[in-house]
């Protein structure tokens, strides 16, 4: 069975390209005829890994193709996800399975409550790619996939595949809790690196800050019932900080590359939450309201 992959970009196409080298049947779903047609010209997908590239030369095919879904990889930024799904809605097929990659908290719950007829599974990966140029996507930084199915459902026999492709996983039977560790991972550290333009060593230097935003990040957790997740939570901010101490956020760089950001799926989603809750967190609220306040000045979008 073919694996579709909706969303060529920097994990779609490591993911693809490392699937098609294994012999897994893939293919490409790209958003419109100018960008398969510049695919095509382009002869593939090409990765780089370790300074090393190599072609790829994966069918692809748009929203539009007849050919019926049976498992889709949907590779998109949260903000896309679902309308990306529902350009090829009509054709998955009853029990199609969805992976769905995004990063933070919404898009997936979102997708899965509208095509209850799929079944969706999620990732958290912590794998590193970025777009060089178009087609052209550079593998930065190994790491794991952890994939889980929310609604506790068995492993896929298809995590064959990802061994054979050497996709590095494992499945996870709490996927919801892990998404959202590392949801409080990432509004503890990235919108501050933003506010402060910041590499993520430098919190050290707001020490304070991120440790009160730790705090009301644990009382979210566990308000949400997970308190496993909640557990050490300051402890692996001030551990991440450090191993990545030289390094710019991926909010930071999605900012000053004038990019859309995800806060909507990480901050937003937070405060959203809380609010449901009726939980008071004025730290998180009042980072949310700096962050858009932020974003508006320099004419991104503020979700
Ligand atoms: P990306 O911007 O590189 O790729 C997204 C791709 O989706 C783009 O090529 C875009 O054109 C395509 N797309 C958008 N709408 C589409 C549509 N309607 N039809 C077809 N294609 C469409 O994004 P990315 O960095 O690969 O991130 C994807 C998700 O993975 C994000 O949620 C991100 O946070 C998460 N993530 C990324 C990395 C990384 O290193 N890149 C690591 C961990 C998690
Ligand atoms: O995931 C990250 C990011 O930059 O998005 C880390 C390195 C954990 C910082 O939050």
């Amino acid at each position: 069975m073919s694996w579709h992959v909706l969303g060529a970009g920097s994990l779609g196409s490591l993911w693809a390209a490392r699937l098609a080298r294994a012999g897994v049947p893939v293919q490409l779903i790209l958003r419109s005829s100018e960008r398969l047609a510049a695919y095509r010209a382009a002869s593939g997908l090409t990765l780089i890994e370790d300074g090393q590239a190599s072609v790829y030369p994966i069918a692809a095919q748009l929203p539009t193709a007849a050919t019926p879904i049976r498992r889709l990889l949907v590779a998109c930024k949260a903000y896309d996800a679902e309308e990306a799904v529902a350009q090829v809605a009509h054709r998955l097929q009853p029990g199609a399975e969805l992976v769905l990659l995004q990063n933070g908290l919404g898009a997936q719950q979102a997708i899965a409550a509208r095509w209850p007829q799929t079944r969706c599974l999620f990732v958290s990966s912590t794998e590193g790619a970025y777009r060089e140029a178009d087609w052209r996507v550079v593998f930065a930084g190994r790491g794991q996939n952890w994939l889980g199915d929310p609604q506790g459902g068995a492993e896929p026999d298809w995590l064959q595949h990802l061994d054979d492709a050497g996709i590095p996983h494992c499945w996870s039977p709490d996927i919801t809790a892990r998404l959202w560790r590392k949801l409080a991972l990432n509004c503890a550290i990235n919108p501050l690196t933003v506010l402060h333009d910041c590499r993520n060593g430098e919190l050290g230097n707001h020490h304070a800050e991120v440790d009160a935003l730790c705090a009301e990040l644990v009382q979210l957790l566990q308000a949400n019932g997970l308190n496993e997740a909640a557990t050490g939570l300051r402890e692996q901010v001030w551990q991440v900080v450090d191993a990545t101490a030289a390094n710019y956020s991926s909010m930071h760089q999605d900012v000053r590359q004038h990019r859309r950001t995800e806060v909507g799926y990480l901050l937003g989603h937070a405060c959203a939450s809380a609010d449901r809750l009726g939980l008071a967190l004025p730290r998180l609220h009042d980072l949310h309201r700096r962050l858009r306040q932020h974003l508006a000045a320099r004419g991104l979008p503020q979700d």
